[in-house]
């Protein structure tokens, strides 16, 4: 059996922000396990970024956002992994359409549950492609 070189692909990745707080989950993946990440996922083909962020929150929290916004671009390289791979990760940034909705874990295989957490008490350990991002400058309270 053979396997496809890898390749990089592209993930949308979702700061989900409630007042102070943010949307976090803890990881159930082979990727990052245990670790604290935002909802996100890869881009479909023929799929906006924004498409894809509305489609991921709702996949996995069961929420339906709105004012998506374009935050930054992060290069994610992954070579340590038995299956080594690349994201080209799009940060954006969202609130909730309706802000009385609660996050559901609608994934319980890759997630242990969602909940709200404040920018300045975030939890560890953070997934690492966010951690990175956030030393290099990454706030979705900024601008
Ligand atoms: P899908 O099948 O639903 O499309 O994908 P997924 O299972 O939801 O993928 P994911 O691992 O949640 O996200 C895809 C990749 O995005 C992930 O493996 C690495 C990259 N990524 C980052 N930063 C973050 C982050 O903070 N959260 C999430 N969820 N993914 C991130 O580079
Ligand atoms: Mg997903
Ligand atoms: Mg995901």
């Amino acid at each position: 059996e053979t396997e496809a070189a890898p390749v990089p692909r592209v993930a949308v990745v979702v700061c989900l922000i409630k007042g102070k707080t943010v949307l976090l989950g803890r990881r159930r993946s082979s990727l990052g396990d245990s670790t604290f990440s935002l909802p996100g996922g890869h881009l479909e083909f023929g799929e906006s970024f924004e498409e894809c962020a509305a489609r991921e929150v709702k996949e996995e929290a069961g929420l339906e956002i709105k004012n998506i916004e374009m935050m930054t671009v992060r290069n994610n390289v992954f070579l340590d992994e038995a299956k080594p791979c690349q994201y080209v990760g799009i940060f954006v940034r969202a609130v909730l359409a309706d802000d009385d909705q609660v996050p559901q874990n609608v994934e319980p295989n890759f997630c242990d549950g969602w909940d709200w957490y404040e920018w300045d008490a975030l939890p560890k350990p953070l997934f690492w492609p966010l951690e990175d991002a956030i030393l290099a400058g990454f706030n979705p309270f900024h601008a």
